[in-house]
């Protein structure tokens, strides 16, 4: 993990395949490329398996734009669609049991601090809501409550879409699926509630129909979670084949949910917001000087 892993051992470029040369030549690897230049360059994730015109992909492929050092990022996935796309970007994919990612998030990057000391190597989860907000709930909280510093995305898609449409805690109530015939009887789960009580020091959602915001808020929690503790993201990510929305509606169903139940929060720590600031330059965490004392007119 390191620029090196990406470069070719001397005398081998021209035996190596086109799509890694492209890849070496022209990827993202140790260079600031942003969301506004795609097209322009070689993707860490280009080709996947998943349903055409699923936003989940558009999310991950976003995200994985965003990350600050892609050279020196591992993510780790768990059972569900969203693992199908991760697993084929030219990164360090690791895949545990459904519901441990968190747990072996946790494990992974202590162990890279222990080995590589305070060179950052960034580590991001990135599960569905059921394999976030269920049978993974248990290892996220602790992970939380731990301050371990990775950070956590959840691909809410609002049901299990890898198992053909059973409701999970992140569905809404009322919600009609193949697999809850008769509607969800509770409410949608408030994660985000959850992620501030338990002390991450970042925590937002986002729609994948907004690239700038995507961006924005992946390098965010991805820096903060080198070194001030949790990060916690909840992306909108569609499931076009459950929920039944025209391939060529979806980005229209994201802005409509966005617009309904799903608008942009942003919530920062002040630790974190000191830490944004004073290391990575960012000028509207840092502390409002106090305004000149109008001057009081004295008398002639
Ligand atoms: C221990 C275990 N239980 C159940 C499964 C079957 N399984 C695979 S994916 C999945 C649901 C995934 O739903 P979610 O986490 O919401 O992700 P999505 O597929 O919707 O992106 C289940 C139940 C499994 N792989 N392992
Ligand atoms: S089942 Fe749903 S979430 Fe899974 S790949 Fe297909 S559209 Fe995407």
């Amino acid at each position: 993990m390191s620029l090196d892993y990406v470069k070719f051992s001397g005398g081998f470029e021209k035996f190596m395949p086109k799509e890694y040369r492209d890849m070496v030549e022209h990827g993202p690897f140790g260079k600031k490329i942003s969301v506004s230049q795609m097209g322009s360059f070689k993707e860490i994730l280009e080709e996947h398996p998943m349903c055409a015109g699923c936003a989940m992909t558009l999310f991950i492929r976003l995200a994985i734009i965003a990350f600050p050092n892609p050279e020196d990022t591992i993510t780790v996935g768990t059972a569900g669609c969203g693992r199908l796309a991760i697993s084929q970007a030219a990164i360090p994919f690791v895949y545990g049991n459904y519901g441990d990612q968190n747990g072996v998030a946790s494990g992974l990057s202590r162990g890279l601090r222990l080995r590589f000391g305070d060179k950052p190597k960034d580590v991001v989860v990135m599960a569905g809501d059921g394999g976030t907000a269920d049978i993974g709930f248990q290892q996220v909280l602790h992970s939380w409550f731990r301050k371990e510093r990775f950070t956590t995305i959840m691909l809410d898609n609002e049901v299990y879409g890898n198992t053909g449409g059973q409701e999970s805690g992140m569905t809404n109530r009322g919600a009609v699926l193949k697999m809850a015939p008769l509607g969800k009887k509770f409410e949608k789960m408030d994660m985000l509630q959850m992620a501030k009580v338990a002390g991450c020091a970042y925590v937002a959602t986002v729609v994948p129909n907004n690239p700038r915001r995507v961006e924005s808020v992946i390098k965010k929690a991805v820096l903060i979670a080198r070194e001030v503790g949790s990060t916690y993201i909840q992306a909108y990510t569609s499931c076009n084949i459950e929920y039944a929305i025209p391939t060529d509606k979806v980005m229209e169903d994201a802005k409509n949910v966005e617009n309904d139940r799903y608008q942009f929060t942003e919530y920062v720590s002040e630790e974190a917001k000191q830490y944004l600031a004073e290391r990575y330059g960012y000028k509207e965490f840092l502390p409002k000087t106090a305004a000149p004392a109008a001057s009081i007119p004295t008398k002639a």
